[in-house]
């Protein structure tokens, strides 16, 4: 059974990225034709358009980045609240800090744990203390988590954490040296790019699902189009060699769709200026097409439990 309805939304914010071009990114996925994908997979889809901040469009920083955080965590939370299947398009991934924020207070609400399937080739764990180049899209998994230096980033008042075991790093391939030593104290779960060559995709993130699966968890994904080789989807402003290829990508979003499990989903990073004739806009629809029960044949996919366990 599919989920109520999904309602996109677009979060055109570039300003936690020093490459300019993301805020683009909403665009291209709707002339990339995200919305007739899922549609045409039968499910109910709203455009809910473009969300839009409480700051000015010339402003900067952590104040632009707070007033992105607060609508978005407020329009993930409604849609959650209708009991949709929110799927916010970007924009760079300070957007996450939003809609993270909102599932977390969603999860909260509903006394349910929330998991985080960070699928990027960063860890995206810096604080401003740790970060070597200040951007703030370096930063947002940090700040969900509580780490010091992110005041008058969230509302006043008390907020619910995400809890660092409850969040999976996929595809990491890039970190540097203050955020590898975070994420290894706080016991972040990482999949990296070593362990995807030695065992594949399938082992690792069934290990994720079932975690979810046991808690009764809701999981959001956050999808960074730079977790793919900039072979496949060149259309991103930091490109690391080495990502994952279509078919890695492609399963591991069929396997989310069996699972049942998604609750929330974030497509960031596409910049289409960087793009080559919409490519990257296109496998990112292909890929999301796919985590909405896409597939080659009509038939039901197999069960996570048939994969032989080790
Ligand atoms: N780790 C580097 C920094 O913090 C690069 C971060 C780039 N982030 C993204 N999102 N593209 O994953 O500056
Ligand atoms: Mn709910
Ligand atoms: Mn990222
Ligand atoms: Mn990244």
């Amino acid at each position: 059974m599919g989920p109520a309805r999904i309602e996109l939304m677009g979060a055109p914010i570039e300003v936690g990225a020093s490459e300019p071009g993301a805020l683009m990114g909403p665009a291209a996925l709707r002339t990339a034709g995200l919305a007739r994908a899922l549609a045409d997979l039968g499910h109910a889809v709203g455009d809910l358009g473009d969300v839009v901040p409480g700051c000015a469009p010339d402003a900067r920083g952590l104040p632009a980045v707070a007033a992105w955080t607060r609508v978005l965590s407020a329009r993930v939370g409604e849609s959650l609240a209708r009991g949709a299947l929110p799927v916010v398009t970007g924009g760079d991934h300070s957007l996450s800090l939003g809609t993270v924020d909102g599932a977390l207070r969603h999860c909260a609400g509903g006394g349910r744990p929330l998991y985080v399937l960070w699928l990027d080739a960063h860890a995206d764990f810096n604080t401003p203390e740790t970060s070597p180049s200040g951007n703030i899209h370096g930063m947002p998994l940090a700040a969900l988590c509580g780490e010091p230096g992110f005041d008058g980033l969230f509302p006043d008042g008390p907020r619910p954490r995400l809890d660092p075991s409850r969040l999976h790093l996929f595809g990491l391939r890039s970190i540097d040296a203050g955020e590898r030593a975070l994420v290894t104290a706080r016991r972040v779960g990482v999949t990296d790019m070593r362990a995807i060559d030695e065992f594949g995709v399938v082992a690792p993130l069934r290990r994720v699902l079932e975690r979810v699966a046991a808690a009764g968890g809701h999981l959001h994904v956050s999808l960074d189009i730079d977790f793919l080789d900039p072979g496949i989807a060149p259309g991103v402003g930091t490109t690391v060699p080495g990502g994952a290829t279509f078919r890695e990508a492609h399963l591991i979003m069929e396997m989310l769709h069996d699972s049942g499990l998604v609750g929330s989903l974030d497509v960031v990073e596409l910049n289409p200026f960087l793009d080559e004739r919409g490519r990257s806009a296109r496998v990112l629809v292909e890929l999301v097409a796919s985590l909405f029960g896409r597939r080659i044949l009509d038939r039901p996919t197999p069960v996570i439990e048939a994969v032989p366990r080790d």
